[in-house]
């Protein structure tokens, strides 16, 4: 709904007016000069499949998202876009405007063009680009620039959903393959121009998404771990890149006061069905700094998941996953312009059970495939809010810094070590507060 008239309105702004967020030269979150570069082999779901978590993850890892009928579909047209994530460059380079600007705005405006939700630009840091691939090869850090598009999951679906039911990971879906269509086409039209470009998708991707996001503007990184949150889309979205050697002009980080807020505000570690999100400090992980949640705990739970097909309920119960003029722009507007109401308005949004399940707005069939047959499942999980921000008594949560991980072609199972895992979150939870320790003293 718009109140306004949009009609003078530059369409690279596109539709939420991020022009009125607060730049700022550093993101909110605290990244070192020195970041490794991880291999794919860090990433927990090739993990699962190789059996680091277990026999029964494994074998749930292979069919999680196809065991949804309707995100198999998706997932199919997505495996087809994958020979085009890459491709021949044109011979010829087109004269194109020479202000970095210009070609900056045209991309963004292309991108809105296409559907996208929000698009932002950054040049890649190093350690943004993985070490190696799944086969163990070397990964080349070759392009400087990254197209940052974001696509919603969809709050209306979300808002009838619990986040760990039939739909989650058809959600996931939605957004990937709308991101997969956005960037294998401006991939494939970058390289018609004369540049080399790579789409980078759910399916197959050499970079990582969480850093891009954050440093192309269009997000501050959150408690829920591994999500990066937009004022305006909340942490509802997925992302999709594309990297590129034209030169284009980037944009800064943004600083909502998020980091304040999530300090102020429990509800996704409340929610999280599998305790995987931290009720503490941040620490300090791989050089750089950030509530991490344990993803093992998270990557069991959505694999294996039994009411469902993968789960997302962090995202769905965050006070920024709203929409509407009064629950979303009027508390977006006092919880960035008032920092002394952010602890109310956390509390607030607990008060009014916000999250709760809409069954008016459930539209999608229960089904899963099981042995090629698609049947209707006899358990969904259904949840209500809890309504507390109590810490548990003892938190358990491990982390898998860059020492932990087998090696890049390792293809053997390498189980995961919990024990050793938190001994890790204690030694980050100490590093970080020596590091703001120090900072407050005034040193480096
Ligand atoms: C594998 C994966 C998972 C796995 C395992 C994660 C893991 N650590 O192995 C699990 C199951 C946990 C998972 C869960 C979710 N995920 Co996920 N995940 C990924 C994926 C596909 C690969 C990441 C990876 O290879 N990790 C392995 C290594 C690299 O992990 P790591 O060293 O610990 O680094 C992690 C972070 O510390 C951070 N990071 C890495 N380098 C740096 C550097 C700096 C400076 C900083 C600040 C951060 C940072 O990014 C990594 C993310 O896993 C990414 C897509 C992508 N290509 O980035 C999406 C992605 C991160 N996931 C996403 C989402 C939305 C989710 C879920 C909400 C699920 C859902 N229903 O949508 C949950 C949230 C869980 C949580 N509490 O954070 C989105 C985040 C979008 C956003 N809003 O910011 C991404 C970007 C997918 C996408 N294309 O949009 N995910
Ligand atoms: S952290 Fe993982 S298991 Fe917990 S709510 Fe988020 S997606 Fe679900
Ligand atoms: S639920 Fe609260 S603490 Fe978690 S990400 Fe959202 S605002 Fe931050």
């Amino acid at each position: 709904m718009r109140i306004f008239s949009q009609k003078n309105r530059k369409l690279h702004l596109g539709k939420f007016p991020m022009e009125k967020i607060k730049r700022v030269q550093k993101t909110t979150t605290y990244i070192s000069e020195e970041i490794p570069r991880v291999p794919k082999r860090a990433n927990f779901f090739n993990r699962a499949a190789i059996g680091d978590l277990g026999p029964k993850a494994k074998h749930e890892r292979s069919r999680f998202v196809s065991k949804i009928p309707f995100a198999r579909s998706m997932g199919k047209v997505c495996k087809a876009h994958m020979e085009m994530h890459k491709g021949d460059v044109f011979e010829t380079k087109v004269d194109l405007p020479g202000d970095p600007n210009e070609r900056a705005e045209h991309f963004k405006a292309l991108g809105y063009f296409l559907n996208a939700d929000l698009v932002g630009i950054c040049k890649i840091p190093d350690y943004a680009w993985y070490s190696h691939d799944t086969d163990g090869s070397e990964i080349e850090p070759r392009h400087k620039f990254a197209i940052v598009v974001l696509v919603d999951q969809g709050f209306e679906t979300l808002d009838a959903a619990s986040g760990d039911d039939w739909i989650s990971n058809a959600q996931s879906f939605r957004a990937y393959m709308w991101g997969s269509n956005i960037a294998c086409t401006v991939a494939e039209y970058i390289r018609q121009l004369g540049y080399e470009a790579q789409a980078h998708t759910n399916f197959d991707s050499d970079v990582l998404h969480i850093p891009l996001v954050m440093l192309a503007g269009l997000g501050e990184l959150s408690r829920i771990g591994e999500v990066v949150l937009n004022p305006f889309l909340g942490p509802r979205f997925k992302s999709t890149v594309i990297t590129t050697n034209l030169p284009l002009a980037v944009d800064k980080p943004i600083d909502f006061g998020l980091q304040d807020f999530c300090s102020k505000c429990m509800k996704c570690a409340t929610e999280c069905p599998c305790n995987a999100i931290s009720f503490g400090e941040k620490v300090m992980f791989n050089g750089y700094e950030m509530w991490k949640p344990d993803v093992a705990k998270c990557t069991s739970y959505r694999v294996t998941n039994p009411k469902g097909g993968g789960c997302g309920r962090c995202m769905k119960m965050c006070p920024f996953n709203k929409e509407g003029l009064i629950a979303h722009r009027l508390g977006l507007w006092a919880a960035i312009k008032i920092p002394l109401l952010r602890g109310f308005l956390a509390r607030l949004d607990n008060w009014l059970a916000f999250g709760k399940q809409n069954e008016a707005k459930k539209w999608w069939w229960d089904l899963e495939i099981v042995d090629k047959k698609i049947t209707v499942p006899n358990k969904v999980n259904k949840r209500s809010v809890k309504r507390t921000s109590k810490k548990p008594p003892i938190e358990r949560l491990g982390m898998y810094p860059v020492d932990t991980i087998p090696r890049p072609d390792r293809t053997e199972t390498a189980p995961i070590d919990r024990k050793e895992g938190q001994r890790f979150y204690e030694l980050g939870r100490r590093e970080n507060s020596a590091r703001k320790a120090k900072e407050k003293a005034g040193g480096e």
